[in-house]
C-alpha cells in the first residue's frame, strides 16, 4: 500500500500532472502518521535513484500559509539537490504543474542538532549562517487542494528551491525583525517578518529538530534548512521575474521561463 501510494505522488511529479489528493482516490482516512510513511518512501526512492538530500524543510510555519492552505499544523518534508536551482537562474514552466512561490530565510547547519527538547536558542547557537531563499513549491494534488495527511505524504510539496549567495552569522541580525517583499515583474505581491515564524524562524528549525526525534532522526551538520514561509504563496507565470528582498540577508531571485 505504502509503495503503491508512493509510486502515485511520484508518478504526478514525473510526469508533471495534477493527481487527485490521497484521501479522494485511494485512502479517505489517511493520517498524518501515514502521510509521513508514504512521504518516506518517497524520500528512498528518491535516494535510491541517487539524488542527495540538501536538508529537512519545514512548512506551514506560519499564520499566511495556514490560513492560505486551510491547515492548522507546521509539517516538514526534504529538499533534494536536482530540485536546487542557482540564484539568478531559470524554473522551466515545462518541469512542473502549478508552481508558486514563497519567501523563505534558510538556515546552514553547523553541528547536528538531535531532540527531543530542542530550543530556537540552542538552533542559533549551532547555526552557522542564515541564507535568503525562494521555494518554489509545486503541490502534486489538483487546485492545491489538499488535507494535512495528503501534503505530508506529498513530501510537503516541495518541488525547487533558490537560495540566495549571501550568507550571515545568525548572530548579526534579529531574524525575527528580518522584514522581507517578495516581488513579481517590479511589483510587491506580498511582504512579511522572520517574526511571521512560529514568532521567530529558530523556533521551526528546533521544531523540526524535535519532530524529526520521533523517527530517531536528527538534523545534521551541512544540512541547509528552509524555515517555512514568512508570505503567501504566489502563482508563477511565463516571463517573471521574482525577487525576495530580505532587510539585512540580501536578495534573491529568479527567471520563470516556458
Ligand atoms: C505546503 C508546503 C508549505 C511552507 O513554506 O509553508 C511550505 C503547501 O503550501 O503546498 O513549504
Ligand atoms: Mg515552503
Amino acid at each position: 500500500m505504502v509503495k503503491e501510494f508512493a509510486s502515485y505522488l511520484v508518478a504526478g511529479e514525473i510526469e508533471k500532472r495534477e493527481v487527485r489528493k490521497v484521501t479522494a482516490e485511494l485512502k479517505p482516512d489517511l493520517t498524518v502518521e501515514e502521510g509521513y510513511v508514504i512521504q518516506e518512501e518517497i524520500v528512498n526512492m528518491k535516494l535510491s535513484e541517487g539524488h542527495k538530500i540538501v536538508g529537512p524543510k519545514m512548512g506551514l510555519t506560519s499564520q499566511a500559509k495556514m490560513q492560505q492552505m486551510g491547515v492548522n499544523e507546521p509539517i516538514y518534508g526534504y529538499v533534494f539537490d536536482y530540485m536546487l536551482i542557482d540564484n539568478g537562474g531559470k524554473v522551466s514552466l515545462n518541469d512542473l504543474i502549478h508552481p508558486k512561490v514563497e519567501a523563505e530565510i534558510a538556515f546552514v547547519i553547523g553541528e547536528d542538532i538531535e531532540g527531543p527538547g530542542i530550543t530556537g536558542a540552542q538552533v542559533l547557537a549551532d547555526t552557522e549562517a542564515v541564507i535568503p531563499a525562494l521555494e518554489i513549491i509545486d503541490s502534486r494534488f489538483e487546485n492545491f487542494d489538499f488535507t494535512l495527511s495528503d501534503v505530508v505524504a506529498d513530501n510537503a510539496s516541495t518541488s525547487r528551491v533558490v537560495f540566495g549567495t549571501n550568507l550571515t552569522k545568525p548572530e548579526l541580525v534579529d531574524l525575527d525583525l528580518v522584514g522581507a517583499t517578495l516581488s513579481i515583474n517590479g511589483e510587491i505581491k506580498d511582504l512579511g517578518a522572520g517574526a511571521a515564524v512560529l514568532g521567530h524562524p529558530a523556533n521551526a528549525i528546533a521544531m523540526l529538530v524535535n519532530m524529526l526525534a520521533r523517527k530517531g532522526d536528527k538534523v545534521r551538520k551541512g544540512d541547509v534548512i528552509l524555515s517555512g514561509a514568512l508570505t503567501g504563496a504566489v502563482l508563477l507565470e511565463k516571463d517573471d521575474v521574482v525577487i525576495g528582498k530580505f532587510d539585512g540577508l540580501g536578495d534573491v531571485s529568479f527567471r520563470v521561463t516556458d
